[in-house]
């Protein structure tokens, strides 16, 4: 096996979670790479220094410009806010890195193009980590779209609820709240949840040709972790808006994290001439699904329990009944990223489709602000 030393940016939730899989990929998965957790880089010594004890990283930093330098890390892993991943991923394109990077990839289009183009330009393999995809029953949703099961597609209908920052209380920005922080963040919920409806959607239904959007904020000031002072709140709260999906669809989006009572309630449905589909990140081992052309006395919807061999990925954990969950999305990814690596077949999306999904969300907030209809940037 090939050694591939990876170097991560970043300690948080997701940190964990692409730590996780780059563990157990190789438990799991038949690959020709031998992931290596080289270092792990974040501003805190003591707590970075701790996170490299406790998931086996050999080395830490606590400068990512000196991480990318280091000639025995071959790929380096964006795990960090948002507001980073733009001088991150060119730094470590002009290094001739790999690169992952957690989603948004970046904050608005135009960050992310200036991304592609330096990726591209380098030529080194990229991805980033829209983990959904990987879930088996979104896999085996886009696999039976693919054979052509569900014909024409009338309706895209996608939500992603939650209710985490209800309260007036919380404050915005730093450790654990950049989300809140426009500046950090580059948009709320829009860049945050929306990203993965669209990200999916994009790749179950293709392109999206134009929206039309409305956002709000309830809450108008917090106070900044960082300044200690009373902040205006710059972010999108809440955000819904239609699409005109290329192929002639119809959809409607939604997010919050106002819904009282919804933790990360991802769910999607999809209409098409001759079958429906719908899932739900709650109940994420099942498919529902809908045929018409079923014999009239049994139609009706059925709920495909996604844990047997012949489903996508799932030869390779349990027998056929045992369920796997939300970690086990990210190690699929990797594992598809380092099978790309072999086959020479690169795994999506990669920064170029990620792109895609920026140019959505850019023409999502700029209708909220028109409150017109805005065509997606090809
Ligand atoms: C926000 O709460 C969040 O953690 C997102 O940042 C993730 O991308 C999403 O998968 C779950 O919710």
């Amino acid at each position: 096996m090939k050694k591939l030393r990876i170097g991560l940016i970043g300690y948080g939730f997701m940190g964990r979670a692409h730590s996780n899989a780059f563990r157990k990929a190789p438990n799991f998965f038949d690959l020709e790479f031998e992931p290596v957790l080289q270092a792990v880089c974040a501003r805190d010594e003591a707590k970075v220094k701790a996170f490299a004890q406790r998931w086996g990283y050999a080395s830490h930093e606590t400068d990512w410009r000196k991480l990318i330098e280091r000639d025995d890390i071959d790929l380096v892993d964006i795990a960090c806010p948002n507001d980073l991943h733009k001088d991150i991923a060119l730094a470590a394109a002009k290094a001739g890195k790999m690169i992952l990077c957690e989603k948004p990839l970046a904050r608005t289009g135009p960050e992310g193009l200036q991304m592609v183009k330096a990726i591209e330009k380098a030529g080194v393999p990229n991805m980033v980590w829209y983990n959904y995809r990987r879930v088996p029953a979104v896999t085996l949703a886009h696999q039976l779209i693919e054979e052509g099961r569900l014909g024409r597609i009338f309706h895209y209908r996608a939500k992603f609820l939650q209710d985490w920052t209800i309260s007036a209380d919380l404050p915005q920005g730093g450790t654990g709240l950049w989300r809140l922080d426009l500046k950090v963040a580059g948009s709320g919920v829009t860049g945050d949840l929306l990203a993965h409806c669209i990200d999916t959607a994009l790749w179950l239904n293709g392109p999206i040709a134009k929206v039309n959007g409305m956002t709000e904020t309830f809450i108008k000031e917090r106070k900044h972790t960082l300044t200690g002072k009373v902040e205006k709140v710059g972010i999108d709260d809440a955000c819904a808006f239609l699409a005109r999906f290329q192929n002639g669809s119809l959809a409607t989006f939604e997010s919050t994290r106002y819904a009282r009572g919804h933790k990360a309630l991802y769910t999607f449905e999809i209409n098409g001439e001759h079958a429906s589909i719908a899932w739900d990140l709650h109940d994420l081992h099942r498919l529902q699904w809908f045929d018409h052309r079923d014999q009239g006395l049994v139609r009706g919807w059925r709920s495909i329990h996604v844990t047997d061999s012949d489903q996508p990925y799932m030869a390779k954990w349990w027998v056929p009944g045992l369920q796997i969950g939300y970690e086990h999305s990210f190690v699929h990814q990797f594992t598809d990223f380092l099978q790309g690596l072999s086959s020479g077949k690169p795994a999506s999306p990669t920064f170029r489709d990620a792109l895609a999904t920026q140019f959505v969300c850019d023409a999502v907030l700029k209708s909220a602000r028109t409150q017109k209809w805005e065509k997606v940037r090809a």
